[in-house]
């Protein structure tokens, strides 16, 4: 499965919150590609990724991240997916295609990762931070627009790039497959629920809760 150029790493420790779609793109990724990985759960309600030691791994205070063995510590999801699957048949080696890619991921980090993933944590946790309810009208709304997009795209085809299982759709996919926890029925988007679907079947594929590594 793995290409010349593969990133290979000894054991990586991912640092994640077991509910995050974040962290969940990154444990798929892994799988996918059969890279065993230590798990370190972090409580982001409890602050710990606001600690000084989580700090010195990630300044920005979130997870994921992912510590390789010689200590360099990586975040953004997205940014990861990419590094860890560079050289693998989950990132297209032509530059165009893998343009394509960071265009669906990019996508996915300003219309769903902050508006399905937001409606789902405060729906989850109304305790932890108040919400107005018109925030949730907004999310609504941007989160249908978003997803009639994907409908779109997928109704041509079976994956997001090139008709092939990659990144993109790990990225997508993290947050997508439970925007009814956000309160986001996909009774509408039957080409998106048959590509939940497709990426579900996939034999490496693990739950969100799935947290064995
Ligand atoms: N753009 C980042 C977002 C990461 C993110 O939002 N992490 C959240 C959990 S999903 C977090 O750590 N929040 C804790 C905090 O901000 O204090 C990514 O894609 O990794």
């Amino acid at each position: 499965m793995l290409g010349d150029d593969a990133y290979v790493c000894a054991m990586p420790t991912l640092y994640d919150y077991p509910f995050s779609g974040n962290g969940y793109k990154v444990r798929l990724v892994l799988r996918e590609l059969g890279i065993a990985y230590e798990y370190r759960a972090l409580d982001i309600l409890k602050g710990h990724t606001r600690e000084p030691w989580f700090l010195a791994k990630n300044p920005a205070g979130q997870i994921p991240v992912l510590e390789l063995d010689d200590g360099a510590c990586l975040s953004e999801s997205s940014a990861i997916l990419v590094h860890v699957a560079r050289g693998t048949p989950l990132f297209p080696s032509d530059p165009l295609s893998q343009t394509r890619a960071l265009q669906w991921m990019c996508f996915e980090q300003s219309n769903i990762d902050g508006v399905i993933s937001r409606a789902r944590f405060r729906r989850a946790f109304p305790d932890a931070i108040p919400t107005r309810p018109e925030e949730f009208a907004a999310w609504l709304s941007e989160g249908h627009r978003a997803l009639a997009v994907l409908e779109g795209h997928l109704s041509q085809r079976e994956f997001l790039v090139d008709d092939a299982f990659s990144i993109a759709d790990i990225a997508l996919y993290a947050y997508v497959h439970c925007a009814d926890q956000g309160g986001f029925s996909l009774d509408t988007y039957p080409a998106l629920r048959r590509w939940l679907q497709r990426v579900r079947s996939r034999p490496a594929h693990i739950a969100i809760d799935d947290v064995a590594g």
